[in-house]
């Protein structure tokens, strides 16, 4: 019996030297130490054995069961070690290599330009209105005094999805709609980003659709001299300290008076070069004191209050800014061209 045991346990331990990974160890424990193997069975023939040789028996049988045990759980904690270390060799990281870059995107340009004619106005005082592209025939014409027969309002020149549905022209609407909301009292101070839409056919000057940014200020006592110190903080805050503007009269149905705002041209200083045709001088501006018609349809009484708008094309404001060429590089999308207005 002892060489029994002693055969048993040299062939377990070869098997455990054997084993490559836990599984094969998981066989050698079930083969040798579970209930059905030769040790159990060893243990189970004892009672056959003389009262002198059943506890040297039973000893070396513990003894031999003991030893296998540990050489299973020695090898298992070995080949786990193995696995951890070849899982970690694999899975190592130089950090030492240079990092692969990662490509990003930037603002478009009219969302940048956008961006930075909210901050010149928010800086003066002034909050951000939006309302929707899609609107009525009342908001868009009739509210802003555009008479019934104004070219604006012909079916060719702008968008109708029926008699009285549009896709704005303007960004006025919004403007009418804010100023309905205060119900007669001011001050209201507000500017109005979005798209607009008129039927055009685009070339390098003209897009169907556009941005526009247009703003007003209604309370008592506005003047003509509070427009020109706003719109030359917002001249001299997107385009740089040193312009000046000019007015000169114009016209438009929903301001009276009503003027152009040239800013000095930042090419030449105000001498004249073919940025600003020789003049010294570049259109970027609309506006006016709102006419008192507008004022009373949106509810404000026009002998307490009075107020000034203005509007602007953004695409207009961009090109000027960027010397950009082509409205419609803002709407093809070349990355080419988009990349260039990064922010490093
Ligand atoms: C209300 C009252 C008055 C908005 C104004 C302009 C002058 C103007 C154009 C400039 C270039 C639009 O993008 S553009 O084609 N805009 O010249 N806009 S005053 O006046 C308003 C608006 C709303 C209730």
């Amino acid at each position: 019996m002892r060489e029994r045991l002693q055969e048993l346990k040299e062939q377990a331990l070869a098997q455990v030297t054997e084993a490559q990974d836990v599984k094969a160890l998981q066989e050698v424990r079930v083969a040798y130490l579970g209930k059905k193997g030769p040790i159990t069975e060893v243990l189970r023939g004892m009672g056959k054995l003389s009262a002198e040789e059943r506890p040297l028996i039973g000893q070396m049988a513990n003894e031999v069961r003991d030893e296998i045990k540990s050489a299973i759980e020695t090898k298992e904690v070995a080949l786990e070690t193995a696995a951890v270390e070849a899982k970690l060799a694999k899975e190592s990281i130089d950090v030492t290599l240079p990092g692969r870059p990662q490509k990003t995107g930037a603002r478009h340009p009219l969302t940048a330009v956008v961006e930075e004619v909210e901050d010149a106005f928010l800086g003066l005082g002034f909050s951000v209105a939006e309302g929707p592209e899609v609107e009525t025939d009342y908001y868009n014409f009739e509210a802003l005094n555009l008479p019934k027969d104004h070219p604006a309002r012909d079916m060719q020149d702008s968008f109708y999805f029926t008699d009285e549905l549009l896709l704005r022209t303007h960004t006025s609407p919004v403007q009418a709609r804010t100023m309905e909301k205060f119900e007669g009292r001011g001050p209201v101070k507000i500017i109005c980003p979005g798209k607009v839409f008129r039927r055009d056919d685009d070339d390098a000057t003209h897009s169907h659709q556009f941005m526009q940014i247009e703003g007003l200020f209604v309370d008592k006592n506005v003047r003509m001299s509070d427009l020109k110190g706003v719109l030359e903080a917002f001249a001299q805050s997107f385009f740089g300290p040193d312009r000046s503007i000019r007015l000169r009269p114009s016209f438009f149905p929903f301001t009276e008076p009503s003027v152009e705002v040239d800013v000095s041209c930042g090419m030449c200083g105000g001498e004249g070069c073919r940025v600003c045709k020789n003049t010294g001088w570049i259109e970027v501006l609309g506006a006016g004191m709102i006419h008192p018609k507008v004022l009373e349809m949106s509810g404000f009484d026009s002998k307490e209050y009075s107020g000034f708008a203005f509007g602007m094309g953004v695409e207009r404001l961009a090109m000027l800014k960027y010397d950009i060429d082509d409205i419609r590089h803002f709407y093809t999308n070349d990355v080419r061209f988009l990349a260039q207005f990064k922010r490093v």
